[in-house]
């Protein structure tokens, strides 16, 4: 384990062990990447993605939280999109060895930067687990002495060989179309890609497989309330000025999320963790 720092000078911690090495960049507690040894990266990352702290990183995993998507009503208007979290300085609270890997811990609490967009008090804490495959467990603790209310998705980033390669299964037969205002879809057998999506699948398995090529990618969610099927396709990257406009042809994200309008309620000194385990 070495801490070093990101071209664009943030704090990056690297992580190799007997199955598998990993970068965490401590802006955001994000996960930049995965790889096994002797595979291909599991987790995609934007050649163009920002590592100097001015905005979200693009790829990886991205910790969207206190919300997913815009702020909703409860929250207020002119709030960053997916929340703070992924653009916050984490602290590192410790590494250590385990049989099955490595476990990361980091953290992050309430401060006046964080009130100032969602007036609670909170400990959030992300473990990470890397092994034979990777863990990712989100722990929303309340802190304050009023509930709190959350949504959020640990927004996976896969690594795909194209599009035409791929196939999903495990996400059911309907979802929320966010590409069609939201309008409830009905889906027959899997999932192929041929262009943008932007779906909530309510009703998912547990397991989501992301069949591509001869290679099988397994997403397993945890306390969830969907999974989140996202490209932009080639219009969309195009207008990301930190993806390369052929860049969503090797990436897929596939999310554990809690998208809920009602969100979850914490109440004061409970906790709720989301979690995902990819393999
Ligand atoms: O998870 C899908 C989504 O919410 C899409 O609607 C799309 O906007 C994407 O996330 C990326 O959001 P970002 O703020 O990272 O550009």
């Amino acid at each position: 384990v070495t801490l070093t720092q990101t071209s664009g000078g943030q704090p990056l911690l690297k992580v190799a062990n007997a199955f598998a090495e990993s970068e965490i960049c401590l802006f955001g507690g994000h996960v930049l990447t995965y790889r096994r040894h002797g595979e291909a990266p599991l987790l995609w990352l934007s050649d163009k993605a920002v590592l100097d702290g001015s905005k979200p990183i693009r790829g990886g995993v991205p910790l969207c939280w206190p919300w997913f998507g815009p702020a909703p009503a409860r929250v207020g208007s002119g709030k960053s999109a997916h929340g703070f979290a992924r653009t916050a300085l984490w602290t590192l609270d410790g590494v250590s060895d385990h049989e099955d890997g490595t476990l990361v811990h980091l953290s992050l609490s309430d401060s006046d930067e964080t009130r100032a967009q969602w007036d609670h008090g909170f400990v959030l804490e992300l473990d990470v687990l890397i092994g034979k495959e990777l863990s990712l467990v989100l722990t929303t603790r309340n802190t304050g002495t009023a509930p709190l209310v959350y949504s959020g998705a640990l927004h996976t980033y896969l690594q795909i060989s194209s599009p035409e390669a791929v196939s999903v299964t495990g996400l059911g037969t309907s979802y929320l179309d966010k590409l069609n205002a939201g309008q409830l879809t009905e889906q027959q057998g899997p999932l192929t890609v041929s262009g943008a999506l932007d779906r909530i699948y309510r009703h998912a398995d547990t397991t989501v497989v992301v069949q591509d090529g001869e290679q099988r990618i397994h997403v397993t969610s945890g306390n969830h309330d969907s999974v989140v099927v996202w490209t932009p396709w080639l219009e969309g990257a195009s207008a990301m000025a930190d993806m390369s406009d052929d860049g969503y042809r090797t990436m897929l994200c596939v999310e554990a999320a809690i998208t809920d309008e009602a969100g979850i309620t914490v109440a004061p000194g409970e906790e709720h963790s989301l979690s995902t385990v990819i393999r």
